[in-house]
């Protein structure tokens, strides 16, 4: 097996090679996907990131060692192609490669843990106990460009609309969503716990003056439960923007979703194509639900639901059984809100809680938030917490904190939403639940 010397690179990708190349020398480098020797001729599929190519050795027409290196490979092995582009009409992109020269980089073992040619279906769980080679699966790659496409999205609308990104501590001293969904750690002499949410500190920034900032990074749920939306570790996409209320920032995500979709049709045609998707652009606002009325309608299906309960995943379903896309729950009971969630003025029992939703399953949550440190303080012992727990964060609040208001989009959801899946399993390269931390 041999290193990878200086003379020895990509002159293209396997979908650059086309008709239009015939007669060039070229140099390809990937995986073999697929061998098919007939005795005077071998056929090899070479695969690389983004397509398949034909490697054609006519056994007594090309140099003895070339036939020798041909002979030698197997399927997955990872080599170095050089040699000529010739037109064929049987192969993919109409054309096929006459080797010149050979180079094996790895010899991978017989026989694989799994298939990744998509011949064979498996099950999720080998495919994750194997999934550097599910992930050679076009149907697999392409959930992660389409994540891709999606991230890259977020980020530029960020950007072009003021936003500063920010990375904020994943080492915390205190709960911000609920005490029982805590990661707790050892750090050095003390506990401390994994992050939940960058909710307090984005808050912070918000009386730090940065007036509108975002992060995309790790969130760590110690959720008890195996449900094909939870994972233990997720991306989230969270925003906190000053001088803006709850309405103000479901606005900022309806148009990031929007351009997101945009986007993914666009640029991704190949993989939703792969992927079976034919991705809708939801038009205009998306549809706003009252909880009350969300409650009413769920009750109106036998789907028992008194007010003030969290939505069950039996509701949940009901709910999204009469409605279709993307909508807005909002005007959340007060009571089953985090503590930095505003209550209406008049009718405090509700607040300025909303969630946005893809039929049945929540996507992101939001809120106008307390920026009143006395109103914080007592909203924070209400949940039976402590305030003098949250002393640097409540200290943000007494020297000048502007009314704010922000989200958290789970970008794994959000993606499951892109890409028609049901398992959130599917959208995260290596993910944690109750029963896997490994890979
Ligand atoms: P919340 O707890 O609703 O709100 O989380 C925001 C979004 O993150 C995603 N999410 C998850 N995805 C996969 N597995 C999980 N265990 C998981 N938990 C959450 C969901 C969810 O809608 N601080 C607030 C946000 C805010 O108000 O700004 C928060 O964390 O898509």
């Amino acid at each position: 097996m041999t290193r990878l010397s200086s003379d020895w690179r990509r002159s293209h990708y396997t979908k650059e090679i086309n008709e239009n190349n015939a007669d060039e020398e070229v140099t390809i480098m990937g995986w073999v996907h697929e061998i098919r020797d007939l005795g005077g001729i071998i056929f090899v599929l070479i695969r690389d990131r983004d397509g398949l190519i034909q490697l054609t050795a006519p056994t007594k027409h090309i140099d003895p060692e070339v036939l020798e290196d041909v002979k030698k490979l197997r399927k997955e092995s990872v080599i170095g192609l050089k040699g000529t582009v010739q037109e064929s009409g049987k192969a993919p992109n109409g054309v096929e490669i006459i080797p010149t020269e050979i180079k094996i980089f790895s010899l991978a073992n017989q026989p694989l843990p799994m298939d990744p040619t998509e011949k064979v279906k498996a099950e999720i769980d080998t495919r994750l106990d194997s999934r550097f080679l599910d992930l050679r699966k076009s149907s697999v790659s392409s959930i992660f460009k389409i994540k891709s496409k999606m991230l890259h999205t977020v980020r530029e609308f960020f950007e072009k609309n003021g936003f500063l990104e920010v990375n904020t501590p994943k080492l915390v001293a205190s709960a911000t969503e609920g005490g029982t969904e805590l990661f707790p750690i050892t750090y050095f002499e003390k506990e401390a716990f994994l992050g939940q949410s960058p909710q307090l500190y984005k808050q912070m920034m918000m009386s730090a003056g940065f007036d509108k900032v975002y992060e995309i990074a790790q969130i760590f749920r110690a959720e008890e439960h195996d449900t094909l939306r939870h994972l233990n570790e997720a991306i989230s996409i969270d925003m906190e923007a000053s001088f803006m209320d709850d309405v103000d920032v479901m606005k900022i995500l309806n148009d990031l979703v929007q351009e997101v979709i945009i986007n993914v049709k666009q640029d991704c045609k190949e993989e939703l194509k792969t992927l079976e998707v034919d991705l809708e652009i939801p038009e205009g606002h998306f549809e706003v639900l009252k909880y009350d009325d969300a409650v009413d309608m769920i009750n109106s299906k036998d789907v028992p639901m008194e007010w003030g309960e969290d939505l069950s995943r039996a509701a949940e379903k009901a709910l999204g059984d009469m409605m279709d896309g993307y909508y807005f729950l909002t005007e959340w009971p007060t009571e089953i809100k985090p503590f930095y969630v505003m209550p209406n003025e008049k009718d405090p029992i509700k607040s300025h809680a909303f969630d946005l939703m893809y039929k049945n399953l929540e996507i992101s949550s939001g809120a106008m938030r307390v920026h009143q440190h006395e109103l914080l303080r007592e909203k924070i012992a209400e949940k039976g917490l402590n305030p003098d727990a949250f002393g640097s964060y409540l200290k943000s609040f007494e020297y000048g904190m502007p009314p704010h208001s922000g989200w958290g989009l789970g970008a794994d959801r959000f993606n499951m939403t892109l890409t028609g899946l049901e398992n959130i399993r599917e959208t995260v390269l290596f993910p944690r639940d109750r029963r896997r931390l490994t890979p």
